[in-house]
């Protein structure tokens, strides 16, 4: 009996070899498909090497009987399958990984030793992640969150990781206060909700208590935290890093990458339906991206002080809830990062990653940041509960390229085998022993610290407005109003009338019209109390440079735009606004009722893209409607199709439209305004569509 189902079932495996799960036409036409089904398959085997002739069935005492212990080849297959898993990180656990090269352009010689960067035309391999703060591994890509923006230059003195977001300051001063922050805004714990959500009680009730966050509230209610595209944020190392030249000498640094893309953000309503349209939006677009060839790409910049500029500035460049404003320390670009190369495999790279701000090379060096320096030692600690072993290093996506050894030995799953009787130092055995390389190696910089010990905030660190109101009066009226419209959101949904209220407080520091639109927002009859100010508030001229519209650029470089047809739609006016946007920079994508295929009015068929039932026109920069009057009938009546001129119109987007487009934007109650153009009109629409319509934004919604 059991000889026969062996039998068998080799004979069913040489059958699905003939014909994979595809069925034979489309592995005809499908070239990659063909060649699975032709190619020549290594063995299956155990991780012993052990060859299997059945990965089917496990082991049984008969065909119908209990399994048997002794199924080897099942035990470990289970076995391995049960800890497939390790513990996604307490913060940033979801994320978007890809390697490229990072390109010296401008040497910073005269400041510093650090090989990268002072070796123009030099490429260095880099593996950067981006991530979402608050949400876990599994959620979703499109919350309001800060991204994380980790970058690990694998250099040839050592690796160096820029670990920073895309936001330059931070919500806290002190790392010992950084485990309150983040218990806050992940999901309330006696509840387990919500996922990834800045919008509930136990966030608000902390940063209403932390008056030092409120810079930083400024940034997370703006539309940076809702990014179109991961290729479309910027990215700052927050700290004042040093960097130390030959001579010994220290100067400091922050570090800035800026979006060769330009900035664009998704707005409210939008990022919510993205968020139901497609979870994996971000990851997906950077996927699609480097798939396609084009490489994301980001110009690296610094901004260089001395001490005694330091001194001069109106707040502590130590605090990193502030930033240094661009018309104080102007940003010098001096490199360019492209990623051009997607994981092979996505948990060995980007889940493995360990990034550490730790990780410096000669050169470069720490200030006395205390976030940072708590950083200092959260990262190394944090890889060992989530990689499990301190040869975390070994793995291939954390190892330094160039060569690294010491006396350091064995641990969990150690990789190398070290030769010889020597593992210490010094020692006068061995003539081949790594040894100190007292010049080339790592120096720290000769400060001299002095004062008295203690659990102290610096007087320095207490002005927790100024900056915050800078931020706001640089912004635009569009953006100042999605400002105020995502604070009363956000403490809409909180349930405790003091913390509402404790919030509105603090943001008549920042200024008095924003705390009146919130209130208004929030229904108070009036306006509660400002707690006191730990220092004066300051006058603050506005700093353009922290706009986000004013950073986005005139281009259709990186983004889509959609096309909604139906049976009869004009194929030479497809064509034509396809060509347009695609000359343009643009990914043009055809959204019909069915993908497989539409008729057209000349009676020829068209594939599209996406089933409009799934491609909602949130996924879309812009958006041509081309329909037949039968056309325009027929989707009149669909839920999706009006929801998708509407959308697009409620998302400040251009439409073109023929006349049955007209057609399904009058069914749709739809208005008209200098974005609505004529599919006729292709440059008008390109030159539409490479912006927003925020004119119109008025019509569209009320905002705070
Ligand atoms: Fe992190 N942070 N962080 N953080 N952080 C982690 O490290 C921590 C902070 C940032 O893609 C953890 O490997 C402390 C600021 C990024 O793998 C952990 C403090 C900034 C990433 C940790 C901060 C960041 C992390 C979680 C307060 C912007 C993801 C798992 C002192 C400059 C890196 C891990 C990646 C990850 C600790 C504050 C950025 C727990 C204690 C400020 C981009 O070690």
């Amino acid at each position: 009996m059991s000889k026969k189902t062996t039998t068998s079932n080799s004979r069913n495996r040489k059958q699905e070899k003939r014909s994979a799960p595809y069925g034979d036409s489309k592995i005809a036409a499908g070239g990659e498909l063909h060649q699975i089904a032709g190619g020549e398959h290594p063995a299956l085997t155990t991780n012993q090497g052990v060859a299997l002739s059945d990965d089917q069935n496990s082991l049984k005492a008969n065909s119908r009987g209990p399994t048997l212990l002794e199924d080897f080849i099942l035990r470990e297959k289970i076995h391995h399958f049960d800890h497939e898993r390790i513990p996604e990180r307490i913060v940033h656990a979801r994320a978007t990984g890809a390697h490229g090269f990072f390109e010296l352009t401008a040497s910073l010689k005269q400041y510093t030793t650090a090989r990268i960067l002072t070796e123009v035309g030099v490429k260095t391999p880099v593996f950067t992640r981006i991530s979402t703060v608050a949400g876990g591994a599994g959620s979703v890509d499109t919350p309001r969150d800060v991204r994380g923006f980790a970058v690990k230059f694998y250099t040839k003195e050592g690796n160096w990781d820029l670990v920073g977001n895309n936001i330059p300051v931070f919500f806290i001063q002190d790392a010992i206060k950084f485990p309150d922050l983040i218990h806050a805004v992940k999901m309330e714990p006696d509840r387990g909700f919500p996922q990834s959500a800045s919008a509930h009680d136990t966030f608000w009730d902390f940063i209403s208590l932390s008056p030092e966050s409120m810079h930083m509230v400024m940034w997370i209610m703006s539309d940076r935290t809702l990014p179109r595209s991961l290729r479309m944020i910027e990215g700052f190392g927050i700290h004042s890093f040093r960097l130390i030249n030959d001579a010994g000498k220290s100067t400091f640094v922050k570090f800035h990458w800026r979006p060769k893309l330009g900035l664009q953000s998704t707005i409210w309503d939008e990022a919510v339906k993205i968020c139901g349209a497609d979870q994996d939006f971000h990851r997906r677009d950077m996927f699609e991206a480097i798939q396609a060839g084009n490489f994301p790409e980001w110009e690296f910049a610094v901004q260089l002080f001395t001490q005694a500029q330091a001194d001069k500035f109106p707040f502590d460049h130590l605090d990193a809830t502030k930033l240094i404003p661009e018309e104080l320390v102007p940003l010098q670009v001096i490199g360019r990062m492209v990623l051009n190369r997607w994981p092979n495999n996505f948990f060995a790279e980007t889940e493995q990653v360990a990034y550490c701000p730790s990780h410096v090379v000669p050169g470069i060096d720490f200030s006395n940041d205390p976030l940072l320096q708590g950083r200092l030692f959260s990262y190394l600690d944090t890889q060992l509960s989530r990689l499990g072993s301190p040869n975390f290093h070994q793995l291939p996506i954390n190892a330094p390229k160039c060569p690294f050894s010491n006396h350091q030995r064995d641990g969990h799953m150690q990789m190398a085998q070290p030769m010889g009787r020597v593992a210490y130092e010094p020692n006068s055995i061995s003539a081949t022993s790594p040894r100190e390389a007292s010049a080339e190696g790592f120096h720290s910089a000769a400060v001299t610290e002095t004062g008295e010990k203690g659990r102290i905030r610096a007087e320095s660190f207490a002005d927790h407005y100024s900056q915050a109101r800078q931020f706001y009066r640089s912004q635009n009226n569009y953006e100042q109003a999605h400002i105020a419209s995502a604070l009363v959101f956000e403490l809409s949904k909180v349930e405790h009338m003091h913390i509402r209220e404790a919030m509105v407080g603090h943001l008549r520091h920042i200024e008095e019209s924003l705390a009146n639109r919130v209130a208004a927002g929030l229904g108070f009859v009036k306006l509660p109390d400002a707690p006191v100010a730990a220092a004066p508030v300051r006058k603050m001229a506005p700093s353009p440079a922290l706009q986000l519209i004013g950073k986005m650029k005139d281009t259709l470089q990186g983004r889509a735009v959609g096309i909604l047809i139906a049976d009869g739609s004009d194929g030479a006016a497809i064509k034509k606004i396809k060509t347009a946007a695609t000359k343009a920079g643009a990914t043009v994508k055809i959204v019909a009722a069915k993908v497989g295929g539409t008729k057209l009015a000349d009676g020829s068929m068209l594939a599209a893209d996406g089933q409009l039932a799934g491609t909602p026109s949130v996924l879309f920069d812009a958006v041509a409607i081309i329909l037949s009057s039968e056309g325009a009938k027929a989707l009149s009546m669909e839920g999706a199709a009006i929801d998708f001129v509407r959308d697009a119109f409620g998302h400040l987007k251009a439409i073109a439209v023929d006349s049955g487009g007209q057609a399904l934007l009058k069914t749709a109650n739809v208005g008209q305004d200098a974005g609505v153009v004529s599919t006729g009109d292709k440059d008008a629409f390109i030159a539409a569509a490479k912006t927003r319509q925020w004119e119109r934004e008025k019509s569209v919604r009320s905002l705070a």
